[in-house]
This record gives structure tokens, C-alpha cells and sequence, in this order.
């Protein structure tokens, strides 16, 4: 049966192909074609209201084929309540190619059902929450897309059309980002206008690519709904996850707000939360990237205090958002500086509203009983425009206009991006700041985000720990700081960068932005130094001390080693000899030292 259909899949492509190079060459059907065609076309679709001569007759009956082939092809059972889906043979090693192509199962993700089931993933109390439907705002949800894989999007579509309460869903605005991919074009008008005829689904073609942030200020500019919910083009929202955001801005306005993003594996599509216990919030690094940080102690009791539901699905203050998924009042949106429509691309532009929106005066929440599901892939399926660093740039926009001379930090970490000539003007970017009376960044720091950790702040010294040659430095060989890892030594880059940047703090504590130096226990002079997780309170993260050119590790009286690279480019602590020269070190930012 399935071979069956891919043929007829192919048949229909290549006629899909054929018409098009025959509509290219005549710029007309030849007669026999059109009736073919026609023939095919279900009379039901056909008497639906549609602008005349919007789509050629005979191309409908190609997209109606197609979609019905979709159709077969899908599998209700597959992946249903959101469990992994898998294919054997044929379709598995289709499947693993375009896998490797755009970091995303799209074999899997057609033949799942675009109405799939998910487990209901929210806290138990969520269940409990009432909501007076007619006294909330209206939304409109904006999805923007480049190129995402057809079924992808229209699961995003169809999910949400089934889990937002259809009197508060004014419209479902689609932002077409230049897209190059057919499907996307002609088969997306043609499927919305004959399976979603309630008019809520728009479709907004944008001639070029505009890049992520012009998409969604343009979705934001022809949207009506009282609130903006932006989503990624490749989510799955979850049971009742619309009214509790609505209900939030109608309490707080200035309130931004996310969900729950739980996580779909680009794999198998299998849709997983991390249990309805705890979650984490937005935090950021130094090096201007979003990260995921566990909600603080203080938060904790600030939820508490403030609110008077079970704390689990009270909302939580998140310092940073990660961006695709939110909900901010319309007018708020624009009142607050919407976006920085200089950033092109990708990336950035979700520090920059964080840190925006709390500096003036909102606040990014995450409300607990709202969930949707993402595709995170591990690399982007698209090239950036003329092949820049984007988020880069655009972080260092962010960076310049937000974070006062806190800025020093991020280019220290990015020194590749300091005085780059794509940064562009920042004047209007820096009036609106001026205009809207933001706060400074010390202030965010010190009130939103005091757990963050400042490398130069209350440091004895900071920078490159450089070896006597001067040509060697410690350097964490870019491990990803989420296990512990063996420090390294590597040749000193030029300028301070990330992997090599530490701080011996004024608690002696020897670390970098997330991880601190410890030694394992055990005997013998010749150990390891291991990269750990600092714990929030420094009485419990290692001590070591600063003299004479020697870093001593305090609890075994050892001194760091880089032992002439002999036995490898991990660093070690070894019994401390004023003659050893692998075992002296400068620190390039020396502080009330
Ligand atoms: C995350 C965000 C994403 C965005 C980004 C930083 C989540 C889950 N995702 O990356 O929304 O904030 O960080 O910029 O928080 N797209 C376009 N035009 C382009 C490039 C992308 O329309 O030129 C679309 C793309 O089809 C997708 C959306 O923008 O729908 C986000 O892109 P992504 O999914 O590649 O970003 P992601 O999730 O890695
Ligand atoms: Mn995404």
C-alpha cells in the first residue's frame, strides 16, 4: 500500500513538474492537460468563495492530489499522545538522509497525523484553573517561516486552531519569510483555503527574505487580536495552553510571557516534558548567548509571597526568553520598542527584548500551565544572508544600546565582533531607551538576575592564565560546561576569548562563567583539574590562592602543572617547587593584587 502511494506521490510531482515547465514555456495549459486535471478536482472544494482566477484550475487539482496523498500517507496511530515515532527499510534510510540535510525527520513528521494527540503534561492544579472566556483578549498567533518542511508548519497550524479556545483565537497570521520551497507557495493557499475555511488562517507573503526579526514586526503590523503569541513554525501546542497567557496580560499588561517549551525531538518527533514538577527559565552568557537556568531560591519566595495559587504553577520572573515562543499585549508591544528592525537574520533579538522589557519597566514571565512543544535541531537548515554572523551582530547591537559599560564584559568574551563594521547606527535604538526611562544594567543585574555570575566583579584577577612562556594558557578546550570536564591548556589566542577566559575570585574561588576548578579526591602528586558546576554559595566551590607566580590548590597544598606538556594538554596539580617553571602563572588582569 505505501509503495502504492509514493508512486502515486512521484506521478503526482512530476506533474507538478511538467505543468509548471509547460506554464513557464506557454505561460497557458494545453487543453487536454486543464481537463485532465479538472476531472479530479472534489466539486465540495471547488463552490468554496475564492477570488477568481487566484489559482489556475488544473494546478488545483495537482494540489488537491497532493494533499490527499498526504493524507494517506499519514498514520494516526504513529507517534499518537505524542510517543517517538520509527520507520523501517525504504523509509527509515529516507528518513536519515534529509535527517542530515535540515536536522529535522520530515519522512516521520508526514506520515504522523497533523491532529497528533499529546500527553496533557500540565501540573495537576492547572486543571483547576478557571477562565471567563468573554472577558479575555483576543490573540493573534504569528508564525513565521523560511523554508520549514510543509507538514511541519501545517501541524503547527492545526494544533493550535485545536487547543486555542476558538472565541479568543481571533487569527492564525502566517509569515511566508521569502521562502524558496514550492510547497510552501501555491499547495500552502490551496490546503488553508480548502481544509481551514473559516477564514482564520492568513497567509502574508514577504517578496524577500526580511530575516526573523522584520518577519514578525511584519506579522505584528497586520495582526488585529488584542495580544501578539508568537510561536516557531515547528511547534505543537498543548491543551490549555492559551487561556492561562491571555489571563495573565489581562491582569498585567506589561507582562511578557512564555510557556513551557517542552521539547520534540527532531528525530523521532517523540514530545517530552521534563514532568510538571520543576522547569527552567531563560538565563544568558557573557558571550551574548541564551542559555536554560534552574529557577533561583529567590524566585521561589518571591512566588510565594506574590501569589496566592500552588507555587508550581504560580508565573515565574525569567530573567531572558528564548525568543520563538511569547505573548505580549499588541499596544505593549509597540509602545515597549517591538523589535530592533536593524537586526538582520537571526539571533539577538530575544536578549534584546529581555533585557529591554525589564529595564523599562515589564517583566518576563513564564506561566506554568502553558505548554507547547518545539523542534529543537541541532544545526540551522538555512544559510544566513551573505553568509554573516547575524546573532553576532545583532547581540553586539544589543549589547551596545543595553548594557552600559557592562559591554566590555561581552566583547571580552567576543573581541571578534568589537568595532565591527556591520554593526550599524544605533541612534534610534539608544532614543528609545532615553525615551522610555529604562533602567541601567547594573540595576537588572543587582534586582533580576543577582545569581549571575560577573568575571570581573569582586575579582582578584581575571583574563588569560598564562604559563611563563607567555605562549600557553589554561583554556577549556570548549567543552560545553554542562559536565564536568578536565581543564586544558592550549596556545594563548591573541585577544581574550571565551575558552580561555577565568577569574580568581575574591573567595578564591578559581572558575569561569558556569564551572570551578576543583581537584578530585585521592593520593599521589600528579592529579587532574576538574571543571565542576559552581555551587551558589562559595563556601562550598574549592579555594585556591595566588603567590609568588603559583596557583595553589588549598585543600591539598598542590600547585596547577602544566608539566611541559609531557603527558598531555590537561592540567594537573603537582607538589609545589619554587624551581619548577611549568608551574608558574600570570593572570592577565591583575586586580587589587
Ligand atoms: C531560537 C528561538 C527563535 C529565535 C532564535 C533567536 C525558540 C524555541 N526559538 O532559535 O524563535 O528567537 O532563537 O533569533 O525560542 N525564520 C525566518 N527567517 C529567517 C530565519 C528563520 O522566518 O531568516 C523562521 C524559522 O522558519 C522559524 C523561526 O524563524 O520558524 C525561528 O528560527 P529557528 O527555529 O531556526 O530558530 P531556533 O528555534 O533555533
Ligand atoms: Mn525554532
Amino acid at each position: 500500500k505505501v509503495l502504492q502511494v509514493e508512486d502515486t506521490i512521484r506521478e503526482a510531482q512530476s506533474q507538478n513538474a511538467k505543468l509548471k515547465s509547460l506554464q513557464e514555456q506557454n505561460d497557458v495549459l494545453p487543453k487536454e492537460e486543464t481537463y485532465k486535471h479538472r476531472a479530479r478536482i472534489n466539486p465540495r472544494h471547488r463552490a468554496l468563495e475564492r477570488p477568481q482566477n487566484e489559482l489556475e484550475p488544473s494546478t488545483e487539482s495537482i494540489y488537491e492530489l497532493s494533499i490527499r496523498m498526504d493524507l494517506h500517507k499519514q498514520d494516526p496511530a504513529l507517534g499518537a499522545l505524542g510517543t517517538s515515532a520509527h520507520l523501517s527499510g525504504e523509509a527509515a534510510r529516507r528518513g536519515e538522509e534529509i535527517y542530515k540535510k535540515i536536522s529535522l525527520n520530515q519522512e516521520i513528521s508526514e506520515r504522523l497525523s497533523y491532529n497528533r494527540t499529546l500527553v496533557d503534561s500540565r501540573h495537576p492544579a492547572c486543571l483547576r484553573q478557571t477562565f471567563d472566556i468573554k472577558t479575555l483578549p483576543s490573540t493573534s498567533v504569528i508564525v513565521i517561516f523560511y523554508n520549514e518542511p510543509y507538514s511541519v508548519l501545517v501541524r503547527t497550524v492545526h494544533s493550535t486552531l485545536n487547543t486555542c479556545n476558538e472565541k479568543v483565537l481571533k487569527e492564525i497570521i502566517l509569515v511566508d519569510d521569502g521562502s524558496t520551497n514550492d510547497e510552501l507557495h501555491g499547495k500552502l493557499d490551496y490546503y488553508i483555503s480548502t481544509r481551514i475555511p473559516n477564514g482564520k488562517v492568513k497567509v502574508l507573503r514577504l517578496k524577500n527574505r526580511l530575516g526573523l526579526i522584520r518577519a514578525r514586526l511584519a506579522g505584528a503590523r497586520i495582526a488585529t487580536g488584542d495580544v501578539l503569541i508568537f510561536l516557531d513554525a515547528h511547534c505543537e501546542a498543548n491543551i490549555g495552553w492559551c487561556e492561562p497567557l491571555l489571563q495573565r496580560i489581562k491582569e498585567s499588561r506589561t507582562s511578557v510571557l512564555v510557556p513551557i517549551i517542552d521539547v520534540i525531538d527532531s528525530k523521532d518527533f517523540q514530545y517530552s516534558t521534563n514532568g510538571y514538577k520543576s522547569f527552567q527559565v531563560g538565563g544568558f552568557e557573557w558571550s551574548g548567548h541564551f542559555d536554560w537556568i534552574e529557577v533561583s531560591d529567590r524566585e521561589k519566595k518571591r512566588q510565594l509571597r506574590e501569589c496566592d495559587q500552588p507555587r508550581e504553577i504560580c508565573p515565574a520572573y525569567s530573567p531572558t526568553m528564548a525568543g520563538g515562543l511569547f505573548a505580549i499585549d499588541r499596544r505593549y508591544f509597540w509602545d515597549s520598542g517591538s523589535y530592533d528592525e536593524q537586526m538582520d537574520g537571526w539571533g539577538g533579538e530575544n536578549l534584546e527584548m529581555s533585557f529591554r522589557i525589564w529595564q523599562c519597566g515589564g517583566t518576563i514571565e513564564t506561566i506554568p500551565c502553558s505548554r507547547v512543544g518545539h523542534v529543537f535541531r541541532d544545526f540551522h537548515p538555512y544559510e544566513f544572508p551573505n553568509d554573516r554572523d547575524t546573532h553576532g551582530i545583532n547581540t553586539a547591537r544589543m549589547a551596545l544600546v543595553w548594557m552600559d559599560n557592562y559591554v566590555n564584559i561581552f566583547f571580552l568574551h567576543r573581541p571578534d565582533l568589537k568595532n565591527h563594521p556591520d554593526i550599524g547606527d544605533l541612534t534610534h535604538r539608544k532614543l528609545l531607551r532615553k525615551k522610555l526611562r529604562c533602567k541601567s544594567f547594573n540595576w537588572y543585574l543587582e534586582n533580576i538576575y543577582p545569581e549571575k555570575f560577573v568575571p570581573t566583579k569582586n575579582a582578584l584577577a581575571y583574563g588569560q592564565i598564562r604559563a611563563l612562556s607567555k605562549e600557553l594558557c589554561a583554556d577549556d578546550l570548549s567543552q560545553n560546561n554542562e559536565k564536568p570536564y578536565n581543564l586544558g591548556i592550549f596556545w594563548c589566542a591573541k585577544k581574550l576569548t571565551k575558552s580561555q577566559f577565568f577569574t580568581l575570585t575574591d573567595t578564591q574561588v578559581l572558575r569561569n562563567e558556569l564551572s570551578c576548578a576543583t581537584v578530585p579526591h585521592g593520593r599521589g602528586d600528579g592529579r587532574v583539574v576538574k571543571m565542576v558546576s559552581c555551587m551558589d554559595n562559595d563556601d562550598y566551590n574549592e579555594q585556591w590562592s595566588y603567590e609568588n607566580e603559583h596557583l595553589i590548590h588549598l585543600n591539598t597544598g598542590l600547585c596547577l602543572d602544566h608539566m611541559g606538556l609531557r603527558s598531555s594538554d590537561e592540567l594537573q596539580v603537582t607538589r609545589c617547587d619554587n624551581d619548577s617553571e611549568t608551574q608558574r602563572w600570570t593572570i592577565q588582569h591583575e586586580k587589587l593584587l
